[in-house]
């Protein structure tokens, strides 16, 4: 019988150029010697990504606009950071209809955002499209719906509520101040291709900054995806309807019995025809953490975040990952208790736990004030439940 169009994206695609790259490259790699040292397979392994994986469209727009904001405040001897935030995609057709997401709503890095500005940082902002942002994620969440803080003024104008102008205005003077002094830029990045091709140009830039420029990896990064050659063009169909069609020029012809109903030796569960499921290969994500430290911003500073949901491997991943890529910190936090703890990861230094006390729904959403709290962590059992989102 027929093969169930599910199967194409993964297992049907012809042979196309991409996949010749990835055999020259798997043939390329078998002839390194095994002396090689890891910087060069680290080169070749970005070589081969950023040659099979096509950059964003706007691209070189960000690039020219990074470009502009970064020597501008170089000029000013000013500190810049990048942050990154937000969860890239992993598409799952090249004419995306579906995807798989990575969590993440952008609070950390927004929040972030405004305590760097604060500091006199101008924040060059990475974010997922359509994530929250610096100063509007006071009023875009789903609880904090802008509206709510309006009402009608006078004469058919609209005014902030009495109870909410303070904080409003508090924030629009920030906001504005930001905007009006160049200190913020908004880059937008959707999928992990994209963000990749991102970060190492951004990063790339920032070199010049030396010391003064920081790196605040707060996304949440895809760790699998599909490779463009095993990559469907078109909408992944759940039915052979179009697979029938196209061999019989027929749009009355309907898929035999069989071919809707082959069971094989891979299914564990055959309640369900494989040919009815949709069977996802992924690869591993290149892991480009090294390559940023010691190539493409060689001198800045670089803080990276591990999320886990595990409390037990929290520290010891967040320990693995510095002792690795060998950068400054990397701060571990837990899903259920992110926005009240986080521990410090750095080199020759005992793990220090941060703690942010409780807060009620309801209380002001500018994010409160840290405090220190001596190293042991919490134990998330003791832990009020998470706020909702
Ligand atoms: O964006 P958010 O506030 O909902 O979540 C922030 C976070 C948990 C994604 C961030 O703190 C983080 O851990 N980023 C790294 C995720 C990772 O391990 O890839």
């Amino acid at each position: 019988s027929s093969r169930s169009p599910f199967r194409l994206p993964f297992q049907q695609c012809p042979r196309q150029p991409d996949r010749q790259k990835a055999d020259n490259l798997t043939a390329m790699l078998s002839d390194i010697p095994s002396e090689t040292p890891p910087n060069n397979l680290a080169a070749l392994a970005e070589d081969h990504y950023f040659s099979a994986n096509p950059p964003p469209k706007d691209l070189e727009k960000h690039v020219a606009l990074a470009r502009e904001f970064i020597n501008y405040h170089s000029a000013a001897n000013r500190r810049l950071v990048l942050i990154t935030s937000g969860g890239t995609t992993v598409p799952l057709e090249k004419q995306t209809v579906r995807f798989i997401d990575n969590f993440s709503a952008g609070t950390r890095g927004a929040t972030s955002a405004e305590y760097f500005l604060e500091a006199g940082y101008a924040v060059l902002f990475l974010h997922r499209q359509f994530s929250l942002l610096p100063f509007s994620r006071h009023y875009s969440h789903a609880t904090d719906c802008f509206l709510d803080f309006l009402r009608e003024g006078p004469n058919g104008s609209v005014v902030a509520r009495d109870e909410d102008s303070a904080k409003m205005l508090h924030v629009l003077r920030k906001y504005r101040d930001a905007r009006d002094r160049n200190m913020l830029l908004l880059l937008p990045f959707v999928s992990i291709s994209d963000y990749l091709h991102e970060l190492r140009s951004v990063a790339q830039l920032m070199r010049p900054l030396g010391p003064r420029g920081l790196l605040y990896l707060a996304a949440a990064v895809s760790d699998f995806f599909v490779p463009p050659d095993r990559m469907s063009e078109h909408k992944i169909q759940s039915t052979n309807a179009a697979d029938v069609f196209k061999r019989t020029g027929d749009a009355n012809s309907r898929p035999a019995a069989e071919e809707e109903e082959t069971f094989d030796n891979f299914d564990s569960s055959p309640s369900v025809p494989r040919s009815k499921r949709l069977v996802i290969d992924l690869d591993p994500v290149p892991k480009f953490l090294k390559n940023l430290v010691e190539g493409w911003s060689p001198q800045g500073m670089i803080v990276s975040f591990k999320l886990e949901t595990d409390p037990t491997i929290l520290v010891h991943k967040a320990r693995y990952s510095l002792d690795r890529y060998q950068h400054h910190l990397v701060i571990g936090n837990l899903l259920s208790t992110r926005k009240w703890e986080v521990v410090f990861v750095s080199p020759g230094a005992p793990d220090r736990w941060i703690r942010v006390p409780f807060r009620k729904s309801g209380v002001a959403s500018t994010a409160p004030a840290l405090e220190t709290e001596k190293d042991e962590p919490l134990d998330p059992k003791s832990l009020p439940e998470a706020e909702p989102e």
